[in-house]
């Protein structure tokens, strides 16, 4: 296969300049008619081919200015068309392809969800609408005509403003769209159908009005207000904290029910994925709600960063991603609690990341290589990537990062461009060089930091020391040390801040150490008594921690610790300490399990922390974390059976206060979905969970499922009693799918969710089952992932069944779908990230499991481009 390299860049000898689309759309073909203006850069020697990508695609006419081209003057197949000597000046070249949107079930070009027409372009989708340099650094004006029957589709949209609009005669009517920023054809889109509105307006900062409007299958316009509310207040959020307007007269948003992802960024003209648009109470939770707020302000976002400046090159991806991932993130922290925040995007790439990073799967923020570049829409990409971000805003301090911010706004505006460039304008706007510190972006692994501790008393004289070290990944062997922020703080023995008269041995800011070496020894003078630290406050660098303190220190931390993420830390990896020793055949003493059963229940009591933050401090490590920590030949079934005999054990003793602590947060309130209101369902909640976990009986979790006024109560209770597959699951299960499944597909996925994470034996059997209903919709990516995503992600224990069942059935299932979804089947393929930590039964099973599915006769590029790099 062939692989494309980072070095071999190389910019296009032709330019397009403009673009001019005609969509003439038919229920069963669409003639797509472009013409581009092309131009040859001033370099480009004459007689110079000009090479245009395609994709499935099939021409009909090829023209160079109004003249029907000879047969020797051009060559084209399928996936490209050739202009064997293209005139040395500005030239317009015309092509005429017909499209079947109708058989696209690969999701990207142009396809038919639900009846209605729409693109999907990133990365490389354009091409299979028209011959063009599919190119993220070309970039063009474009104008775009769509004519269609006026009754399929009343609603004819594309980016930028609507310039002109009429009727087509014989019932058909028309649209002229123009966008006049000029973007790479990856943010071009258009929709054609049927389909209800809701319509806003903002008022920018400058006075401007912007018509905002939602588009929707008809009747779920109600379900939209919740997106149009998050929009407005994204809008107002980028014009506060960056500086940033919108730039258009219109900002529409389509949901579309059939979509490979979560959302696209279009210029103007977002596409949604309907789960990240709908929204009512009896049918979305808060997390849903949460994910809507964040995917809108997210995709919203993206219009400064990705569409007016935008990346050279795919390997750039994380310019643009990992910079749009930190704005969303701040945005969700200031529109919601912070910490609260902070800690959930540490859960995240904790469960995501960090898998990835240490696994078969591993590659650098920005890759040197690929083979397909939709592989590379990973976690890393986008969530280290966000960390990244984070960490040189730690360095820099916040005015010195939104100098450098507004400076990258203003040098590449209407560029597209680098992770070089976007350093240079912070090492330019504050002088600091940050050579050493673009090693983040370009080495793969997470770097492990071992820290020892001594003080001595005498001398009063406390000393840390620090090491790094970052384990060799697929191709990458060498590691080189990485500048690492650490903000900390030293915490006496009555729980308030200490100071020190000096300090040596690394740079050290304020509260931030600042590592550069493998290794450093910090020595502190004049402190007066024997400090606990406090370290990585706010997870200041995206690492792995091996600290070997005492359970006494981290209880002292869960309790004085001013940093709240590092107080849900300390229990955190309280909990994770027994666990594990106890997974490794050392029981828990019942002192320790003591001590953390009383800070858990002072954390419950406390009247300064807020309920979410409870929530989450009082969650006990899941599953996959645990395997994580543990790094090799783990047993998923062990370490379940594990932390389920400690929570009855931790919890059990306490049933009544937890059961207490319930009833007391039963609100009768109408269901909001803010912070507050979602903070204290998700404390209720989490205690339900403790309280089943802890003393076995599901009787509440099916009261509370049934007196339920809201999904995220309902779902929680159904989630607990279908996880545990307790006596009562099936009929819940059941119920589920009768009353609130069968007219909801965005509510049918959550039956499938729970239907896949079952821990019982018989759960392969009923997905089966489920798959092979033909009422099933087996070319839709939400149902699909709901599913086989989830039990892949969800349920380790029957996934890496010892007898390989789990494993086979997916890679079954990759095989059946990747002939028609490739990107689909490769996204669940990557699970299988984790074989090389399991056991040998398990490792062995997995593998063979792969290596059969590596025989199957015609894999897609992208499923086989996982799966080699699984098997290397
Ligand atoms: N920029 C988008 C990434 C994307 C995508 C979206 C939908 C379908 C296929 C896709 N491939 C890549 C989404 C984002 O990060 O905002
Ligand atoms: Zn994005």
């Amino acid at each position: 296969e062939h692989t494309i390299f980072l070095k071999d860049y190389a910019p296009s000898p032709y330019r397009i300049v403009a673009v001019d689309l005609d969509f003439d759309i038919f229920d069963k073909v669409t003639i797509a008619r472009a013409q581009l203006s092309i131009e040859p850069e001033a370099e480009t020697p004459p007689g110079t081919p000009l090479v245009l990508d395609g994709d499935g695609l099939s021409l009909s006419s090829v023209a160079i200015d109004g003249a029907p081209l000879m047969q020797s003057a051009y060559a084209s197949d399928a996936n490209s068309l050739t202009i064997v000597e293209p005139p040395q000046r500005r030239f317009v070249l015309e092509t005429e392809v017909h499209l079947d949107p109708a058989a696209n079930t690969k999701l990207m070009g142009l396809y038919r969800s639900n009846g209605v027409w729409c693109t999907q372009c990133e990365p490389e989708g354009f091409r299979r609408i028209t011959y063009y340099l599919d190119r993220p650094d070309c970039l063009a004006v474009f104008k775009v005509t769509l004519t269609a029957d006026a009754k399929l589709a009343p609603v004819l949209l594309s980016n930028g403003n609507l310039v002109r609009a009429g009727d087509a005669g014989d019932g058909r009517h028309f649209a002229v769209w123009q966008d006049l920023h000029p973007k790479p054809a990856y943010l071009f889109a258009m929709v054609a159908g049927d389909l209800g509105s809701i319509t806003d307006s903002f008022t920018t900062a400058s006075g401007k009005k912007v018509d905002l409007a939602i588009y929707c299958e008809h009747g779920k316009e109600s379900q939209c207000d919740w997106a149009m509310d998050s929009l407005k207040r994204s809008m107002a959020w980028d014009e506060r904290r960056f500086g940033r307007e919108y730039d258009l007269d219109i900002f529409n948003i389509v949901a579309v029910s059939d979509f490979n992802f979560g959302a696209m960024e279009n210029k103007g003209l977002n596409i949604f994925n309907d789960r990240l648009v709908f929204a009512q109470p009896e049918s979305a939770t808060d997390a849903n709600y949460a994910g809507i707020e964040r995917v809108i302000a997210h995709e919203y976002f993206h219009n400064w960063t990705g569409n007016r400046i935008t990346c050279r090159d795919w390997f750039q991806l994380c310019l643009k991603e990992g910079l749009t991932v930190y704005r969303d993130q701040e945005f969700s922290s200031d529109e919601r609690s912070r910490p609260v925040q902070r800690i959930h995007n540490v859960q995240g790439l904790r469960s995501a990341q960090f898998p990835e990073d240490s696994g078969p799967l591993a590659h650098a923020p920005r890759p040197d290589h690929y083979k397909e570049i939709n592989n590379f829409y990973t976690t890393t990409v986008y969530e280290k990537g966000a960390e990244i971000v984070r960490m040189l805003a730690t360095l820099l301090g916040e005015t010195a990062f939104r100098k450098g911010m507004d400076f990258y706004f203003e040098r590449h505006d209407g560029e597209a461009t680098t992770i070089e460039a976007f350093l240079a304008v912070f090492a330019d706007s504050s002088g600091m060089d940050l050579d050493q510190f673009k090693t983040w972006y370009l080495q793969a692994g997470t770097p492990q930091v071992s820290v020892r501790d001594a003080y001595d008393a005498e001398n009063q004289t406390y000393t840390l020391e620090l090491d790094q070290l970052t384990a060799a990944t697929p191709g990458q062997l060498e590691k080189s040390a990485l500048v690492i922020p650490i903000r900390f703080g030293l915490i006496g023995p009555n729980g308030s801040p200490m100071g020190w008269s000096s300090v040596s041995g690394a740079e050290v800011r304020d509260d931030m150490i600042v590592l550069r070496e493998d290794s450093a020894v910090l020595r502190f003078e004049g402190v007066a008594n024997r400090p606990v630290p406090s370290l990585f406050r706010e997870f200041s660098a995206p690492v792995q921690v091996h600290a070997d303190r005492s359970q006494d220190d981290l209880l002292f931390l869960a309790q004085h610790d001013s940093d709240p993420f590092n107080r849900w830390e300390a229990l955190q990896d309280v909990s994770s300490a027994l666990l594990i020793d106890a997974v490794d055949g050392k029981r828990w003493d019942d002192k320790a399990l003591d001590g953390l059963r009383q800070a858990a229940l002072q954390t419950l009591d406390s009247d300064t922390l807020d309920d979410a933050f409870k929530a989450l401090a009082l969650e006990i490590p899941d599953a996959s974390v645990l395997g994580q920590k543990i790094g090799k030949d783990i047993d998923p079934a062990r370490i379940h059976s594990t932390r389920k005999d400690f929570i009855a054990a931790l919890f059990g003793p306490v049933v009544g206060t937890l059961e207490t602590a319930y009833e007391a947060l039963t609100s009768n309130k109408p269901y909001a979905p803010d912070a507050a209101q979602a903070g204290q369902r998700a404390l209720r909640n989490q205690l339900l969970k403790l309280i089943v976990g802890a003393g076995g009986d599901d009787a509440l979790a099916v009261q509370q499922y049934s007196e339920a006024g809201n999904m995220t109560d309902r779902f929680a209770a159904l989630t607990i009693v279908g996880t545990e597959w307790t006596h009562d699951a099936a009929g819940l299960l059941a119920d589920f799918h009768t009353r609130f499944a069968t007219h909801d597909p965005l509510v049918l996925d959550k039956w499938l969710m729970i239907s896949a994470r079952a821990d019982d034996d018989g759960v392969i059997e009923r997905m089966q089952a489920i798959l092979a209903d033909p009422a099933f919709p087996k070319n839709n990516p939400n149902r699909l992932r709901s599913l086989v995503g989830s039990f892949v992600l969800s349920n380790p224990v029957q996934f890496t069944r010892a007898d390989g069942a789990g494993f086979r059935f997916v890679t079954g299932f990759v095989a059946d779908v990747d002939a028609r979804n490739p990107q689909v089947a490769a996204r669940v393929l990557t699970g299988f990230r984790i074989w090389p930590i399991l056991e040998p039964k398990r490792r062995e099973a997995a593998k063979a499991a792969l290596a059969d599915l590596q025989q199957s006769a015609s894999l897609s590029r992208n499923t086989a481009d996982i799966l080699g790099r699984m098997l290397a």
